[in-house]
């Protein structure tokens, strides 16, 4: 398998674009090596403008449950673009997919559509502070909401501090609102609340992380938020832009029975156009303009193409319930990867929850950051491109999770595990004690 175009190609963009890329993630920084550009894409796969075919776990990083080009989404936007590609003025189809995501979410009574994920939580943390007049908000390590300047930010000294910024350009100003805790950590928590409760406008959190690769909430620690927030008056945010429609039709909430204040969308709720968008309790929204005073706005939010696309893509996952299947194919997949290393004797634990999961090189269950910043991630790198040479694309990092769509075959699933095998089996690297 040769990616000489992709080299040039890479070359070019690298002269024009930051980088090379329009977002970090797709740099293969993580893995070494240059980014494979894509040609096209169909069903469960991606091809590159060298001409190679590979099985796609990345789904776009999550919006391609469906795969690529399903036939009800592109009717939907070809039907969408003979229309008109943009308005400036509302148009029924937001109120379509607006009544989608209320009908799918018990939590959402009302919600505001924008273009992003990263509008979505940005969004939410002001409406948060402005609903509560308070400033303080609560975030995890390890998980990610966007480039949003107040999340930007890493622990401050110790737990019980406010944050500092980790990126240039963020001040400290900036981040001196917000507190980072350990995930799944209820006692960091219940400290946190007893020092700043009253200031605490919001917490923030992923109900199932995929940003620091696939990591589950303990039993306790969803329950401990709930409850910590509605005791201290803090809104409590589900920043269910991954997990929304991906564990569950009703997404993460709904499998854990908890009802968050205000969620976060994207991803899947666009079908892979440029949709995000932020809802919950009819008495917070209505505080966001013009029914209320908290700013937020946007030229392209509810888009004709982008709700098209969103409106396909989940009135299909409504009516044909493919949760199961995926249950079923993705537990298969995660058996087969689990093999394929144990097989080997590499150090690797998987998580996984419903289509989306992580295979761990750590020696232990990966359960916040602290974990899963031990991850050997030389070893992921040799993985990763052991499996892109035998036609496979994982996640080009560690702390990423994979995405299984209604695309993947069988046939599919066997040949990733088949890879598996033989990547564990052929890289000395990759077992070496
Ligand atoms: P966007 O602004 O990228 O649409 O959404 C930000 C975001 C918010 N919340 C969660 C839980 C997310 O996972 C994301 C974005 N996810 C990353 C991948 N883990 C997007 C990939 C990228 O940045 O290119």
């Amino acid at each position: 398998m040769h990616h000489e175009k992709s080299r040039a190609a890479f070359d070019l963009a690298r002269s024009l674009i930051p980088g090379g890329v329009n977002s970090p993630a797709r740099a293969f920084g993580a893995v070494g090596g240059h980014p494979i550009f894509v040609d096209r894409a169909d069903g469960a796969y991606l091809y590159d403008i060298d001409g190679n075919r590979y099985i796609d776990y990345i789904g776009s990083w999550g919006p391609m449950i469906l795969g690529h080009g399903h036939p009800r989404v592109v009717e939907a936007v070809k039907a969408a673009v003979e229309r008109g590609t943009s308005f400036g003025a509302p148009t029924e189809a937001e109120s379509h997919l607006a009544q989608l995501l209320v009908d799918a979410l018990p939590s959402v009574e009302k919600v505001r559509l924008v273009n992003s994920g990263t509008e979505a939580t940005m969004s939410a943390i002001r409406l948060a502070r402005g609903f509560t007049g308070r400033d303080v908000v609560v975030k995890f390590a390890g998980n990610y909401h966007g480039h949003v300047d107040s999340l930007l930010v890493a622990a401050g000294s110790s737990a019980a501090t406010l944050a500092v910024p980790n990126s240039p350009g963020v001040t400290a100003g900036t981040a001196k609102d917000t507190l980072v805790l350990p995930y799944n950590d209820v006692a960091a928590m219940e400290d946190a609340f007893a020092d700043y409760g009253s200031r605490i406008a919001a917490v923030i959190a992923e109900p199932v992380v995929g940003n620091m690769g696939c990591v589950a909430p303990s039993p306790s620690f969803l329950h401990a938020l709930r409850d910590l927030t509605s005791r201290h008056g803090a809104v409590l945010i589900f920043d269910e832009v991954m997990t929304g429609f991906r564990v569950a039709y009703g997404g993460a909430q709904t499998v854990f029975g908890i009802r968050p204040d205000l969620t976060t969308l994207g991803k899947i709720i666009g079908g892979g156009l440029p949709v995000g968008a932020y809802g919950g309790r009819a008495e917070i929204m209505d505080h966001v303009l013009p029914a209320g005073k908290v700013f937020q706005a946007g030229t392209l939010s509810g888009n004709p193409l982008a709700t098209a696309a969103g409106i396909a893509t989940l009135e299909v996952l409504r009516d044909t319930n493919p949760y199961p299947r995926l249950e079923e194919v993705s537990a298969r997949l995660a058996d087969g990867l689990r093999r394929a290393a144990d097989s080997a004797g590499a150090v690797c634990c998987l998580t996984r929850l419903g289509s989306m999961m992580t295979l761990f090189f750590a020696a232990g269950e990966v359960t916040d950051w602290a974990s899963a910043s031990r991850c050997d991630t030389a070893r992921f790198a040799s993985y990763f491109w052991g499996m892109i040479d035998r036609g496979v694309y994982m996640p080009c990092s560690q702390f990423e999770a994979l995405f299984v769509s209604t695309a993947h075959t069988d046939e599919d699933i066997d040949r990733t595990i088949a890879a598996a095998g033989e990547v564990f089996s052929e890289d000395p690297h990759i077992t070496a004690k």
